[in-house]
């Protein structure tokens, strides 16, 4: 019999989700999101987990293999639970493929003034507005990981000028790329920018009022333009804030925020030229975690290198 896995992760088989079935070959699965607890936690070798309780994570003391359920795994360092075991991070095309949906769709939306163009419509006016060329906009991405480089080239396709930072330099066809030391220079040439950063240490509060200040405007839109699909840590919302009412920014695009759910009382619900997404840019699908996971535990068993390993020095 395989080992079993302990999960965390909830879906709704009422609504023909089929959750897990086939994708771990029939691996027994403990899913504690389904009240399926296993009767000792020590027994556990592998685990699937989405946002594991620091608690949980001490229970585990028999674990060889922890696989976060999430591309990133800040809320498993947040839990300060000191591991001594692999930890993968999932990633998946189809992931991948809905993030980028997102971040085109924000830069659409912003260089085609969806917003202003909703008002319209709701108060019955036919007004045209100035039309930029994508090419005239540059758009800026800050972190060129797997996200962050399928974006890059799909922006490039729609027209837009892209150039992308990160920490080691990258060398995309097409991309303008910054290395860690030339964030100010990147920065002065972006019309758009783009967080797809991990949180971690070196980039908590890392989209700040000064940050805004040295982006670029654009003559016929509102901008500059911050749009992120990374984590809200990375983010001062109280800086975002006056950044737009200021006119340092000239519009918004969040799926991430500091608080999620986003609290009522927030200003960002009230601010012009925003769009807000309850953290949906890119949803996992189970059946492809359950693969995921079951072919990192057989690689793991047969001895072969182990995929998207994280750097625990690094936080990502
Ligand atoms: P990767 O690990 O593949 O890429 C991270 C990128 O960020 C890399 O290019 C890395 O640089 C860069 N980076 C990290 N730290 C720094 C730093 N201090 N300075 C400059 N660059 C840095 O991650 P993914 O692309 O897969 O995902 C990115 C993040 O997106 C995830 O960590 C997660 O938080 C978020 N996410 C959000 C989702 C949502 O629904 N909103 C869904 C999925 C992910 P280098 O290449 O040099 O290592
Ligand atoms: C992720 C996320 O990290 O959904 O995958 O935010």
């Amino acid at each position: 019999m395989k080992t079993p896995i302990l999960v965390d992760i909830n879906f709704d088989p009422s609504r023909g989700d089929k959750g897990f079935a086939n994708g771990m070959n029939g691996r027994p699965i403990y899913n504690l999101a389904m009240s399926q607890e296993p009767d000792d936690y020590s027994s556990i070798k592998y685990a699937l987990v989405w946002r594991p309780q620091e608690a949980l994570l001490r229970k585990l003391t028999g674990l060889e293999l922890l696989i976060s359920a999430g591309a990133g795994v800040d809320h498993i360092f947040e839990t300060g639970v000191e591991l001594n075991v692999p930890l993968l991070r999932f990633t998946d095309p189809n992931l991948t493929n809905r993030m980028c949906e997102w971040v085109c769709l924000q830069c659409l939306n912003h260089l085609r003034q969806t917003y202003q163009y909703n008002k319209f419509q709701k108060n019955k006016i036919w007004q045209e507005l100035p039309q930029p060329d994508a090419s005239q906009i540059n758009v800026g991405i800050m972190g060129l990981g797997t996200l962050g480089k399928d974006a890059a080239l799909k922006l490039k396709a729609l027209g837009f000028r892209v150039s992308g930072w990160s920490r080691t330099k990258k060398h995309i066809d097409g991309i303008d790329c910054f290395g860690e030391s030339e964030l100010d220079v990147f920065l002065s040439n972006t019309n758009f920018l783009v967080g797809l950063l991990p949180h971690t240490k070196l980039t908590q509060e890392i989209f700040n009022r000064e940050l805004f200040s040295k982006l670029k405007k654009h003559a016929d839109i509102a901008s500059p333009v911050f749009i992120n699909g990374g984590r809200g840590a990375s983010q001062i919302e109280a800086d975002i804030i006056s950044s737009m009412n200021d006119r340092i920014l000239g519009g918004v695009s969040l799926d991430v925020f500091e608080n999620e759910p986003l609290p009522a009382n927030s200003p960002l619900w009230d601010l012009e030229n925003t769009f807000l997404t309850p953290h949906s840019a890119a949803n996992s699908s189970v059946a492809a975690l359950g693969k995921f996971a079951e072919r990192q535990i057989e690689r793991f068993e047969s001895g072969l290198p182990l995929e998207n390993l994280v750097d625990p020095k690094m936080g990502y």
